[in-house]
């Protein structure tokens, strides 16, 4: 497709866009330098984090007065994410102006009502129609109302009198609609991320790249948007690959009981569930609304250069499009020779090569300790800060691996203790869960809640709750421990460890309300097909993705 330009402004993972372009056969040219823009026959903007950010480097490079001039020249121009937000006249998360194409500023979702980030498969209404069989560029550019998208962001613009001729599709999370694609002209843009929104994203992207991208707007009818009695949010079902090293040096997904994954009969082998990449694909075929990796032995020392989990992720971005996490290792590292790299530099690594998120573990238990013991001061250098910093709140999630410590009386501890449907072994009925570092290898003396209500403030933007109590066993998720995170936080929070039946997904989101649940084993060791665990959460009422092909 000559003429095909991206606009890469620095913010992230466009490693994922690339890859959806090259899936359906076409190559695009990166700008490089403001006057690069007027040469693209058709351009492409993704952005992701901070609005302030974006508009920043915009100007400071010099790319915004070329990109106002490209829109208004006429040439189609698809803006994702923050490439959408950055035509409104401003946001109310930074003073930098926008690019004021379209009247609105984005302002933040309510974090009362609903879990903020708006991090997930939603759907769309579409306000604009043309009758069936109009010629040229459909003005949907392939939105499908019975699909959902993938969306990530905390930041919304609302339809109103003045920007209501250039709204394409709303979309309800909780009690708000908010602007989820805009269309006028030459000018297309969703909020959500096509590239992440499995087939159906990938066709939206096709619409654009083969259409004309000029719709013939005397063709098109439209309507108000209608607030629904219920948002159209759906949960997600992640499925989780531990990944190592066994003993031959082969990397390979394992999985633990209770974080111990060698073979309890036969020689001790690490287990061995199949190749990282080739289980990442299956599960984004069968229906899997996000991919999470754990590098389970990050804790030994690798020069960054060399982290096998960086082929892993290039490789799988190349052919699974849904939302890719890795978590393991995400620290300052040094390596052998001395050099050292901060948490931001290897979490950048990941980014480039294909990951959406990462997931810290350990450091973020040290962050929090620190965190607290200064009486709640942020130095701005902690990993979750900086990494939040550079590529956004919902690029930082935080994997919790906590284990119940059983007291007699709630008066025994300071720390937050919950009653347990568990007795302990000598019949406690209250526990309270003590955050782990180093896979589980050493206890803290920090809480779950300290944990995550620490990170929350420092700036991460959801949390993977794992239980080493429940890990592995198949006896359901840890209810009493999911709930009580899911009342201390605001962000998104995921349910993991203990899934063994598709009853356990229905359960762990009706109880908690949690945004999503994730399982390993029995996906693995398929005892419980992916898509059967969607078919029973949709037939009990609970919203999901439909499986796309
Ligand atoms: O500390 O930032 O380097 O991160 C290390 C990461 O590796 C953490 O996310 C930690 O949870 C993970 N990890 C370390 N050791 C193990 C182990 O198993 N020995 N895996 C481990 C943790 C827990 C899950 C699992 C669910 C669902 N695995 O994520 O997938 O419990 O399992 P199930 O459905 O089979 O019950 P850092």
């Amino acid at each position: 497709m000559p003429g095909l330009y991206m606009l890469d402004y620095g913010a992230g993972n466009v490693r994922s866009l690339v890859n959806a372009i090259n899936h359906l056969g076409f190559d695009i040219t990166f700008v490089k330098e403001p006057s690069d823009i007027a040469l693209a026959d058709k351009l492409i903007f993704p952005g992701v984090g901070d609005f302030g950010f974006a508009m920043r480097a915009l100007r400071s490079k010099g790319y915004a007065e070329p990109l106002k001039a490209y829109i208004a020249s006429g040439k189609p121009f698809m803006g994702i994410c923050v490439g959408m937000q950055t035509l409104f006249e401003g946001s109310s998360e930074s003073d930098e102006p926008g690019l004021g194409v379209i009247p609105g500023k984005t302002i933040k979702f309510d974090n009362t009502t609903k879990a903020v980030p708006h991090m997930g498969w939603n759907h769309t209404q579409l306000l604009k129609k043309q009758p069936n069989g109009s010629a040229g560029q459909p003005v949907n550019y392939g939105i499908d109302e019975d699909k959902v998208y993938y969306f990530v962001h905390s930041y919304c613009a609302r339809y109103s009198e003045e920007n209501k001729d250039w709204v394409l599709a709303t979309t309800q999370y909780g009690d708000e609609v908010f602007i989820s694609s805009v269309q006028k002209g030459n000018v297309f843009a969703t909020q959500f991320h096509p590239e992440k929104s499995g087939y159906a994203g990938i066709n939206l992207l096709k619409s654009f790249i083969t259409g004309t991208g000029l719709v013939d707007e005397s063709t098109v009818v439209t309507k108000a948007p209608v607030k629904l009695d219920q948002d159209t949010f759906t949960r997600r079902i992640i499925a989780c690959l531990d990944v190592r090293a066994n003993d031959n040096g082969d990397l390979v997904v394992t999985k633990g009981d209770q974080y111990d994954v060698r073979e309890t009969e036969g020689g001790n082998d690490v287990r061995n569930l199949g190749k990282p990449v080739e289980l990442a694909k299956r599960y984004f075929e069968e229906g899997a609304d996000e991919v999470t990796f754990l590098n389970i032995t990050s804790f030994r020392n690798c020069p960054l250069g060399d982290t096998p989990m960086l082929e892993v992720l290039k490789r799988t971005s190349e052919s699974v499009f849904v939302p890719l996490t890795i978590g393991g290792g995400i620290r300052d590292v040094t390596d052998p020779d001395g050099t050292v790299h901060p948490a931001f530099e290897v979490a950048g690594e990941y980014f480039r090569s294909g990951a959406d998120k990462v997931s810290i573990g350990s450091d973020a238990v040290y962050c929090a300790e620190n965190f607290i013991a200064s009486g709640g001061k942020k130095t701005g250098t902690t990993a979750i800060e900086t990494i939040a910093e550079a590529y956004g709140s919902q690029a930082v999630v935080i994997s919790v691996d906590p284990r119940r410590v059983y007291v007699k009386d709630p008066k025994d501890t300071t720390h937050h203790t919950v009653k347990n449907s568990i007795p302990g072994p000598n019949g406690e009925q209250y526990c309270w869960y003590q955050c782990t570092v180093k896979g589980g290898r050493e206890g803290r003396d920090l809480d779950v809640i300290q944990l995550v209500t620490a990170c929350e403030q420092l700036g991460a933007g959801e949390i993977l709750l794992n239980c080493m109590d429940r890990d592995g066993t198949n006896s359901g998720f840890e209810l009493e421990l999911i709930q009580s995170v899911r009342d201390a936080v605001k962000i998104p929070v995921i349910a993991s460890s203990g899934a063994g039946r598709v009853e356990d997904f229905v359960e762990v989101f009706e109880k908690t309300g949690v945004e999503a649940a994730l399982a390993a084993g029995i996906f693995h060791r398929k005892e419980v097909p992916l898509q059967s665990v969607k078919e029973f959460v949709k037939q009990s009422g609970v919203a999901v993705r439909p499986i796309d092909t």
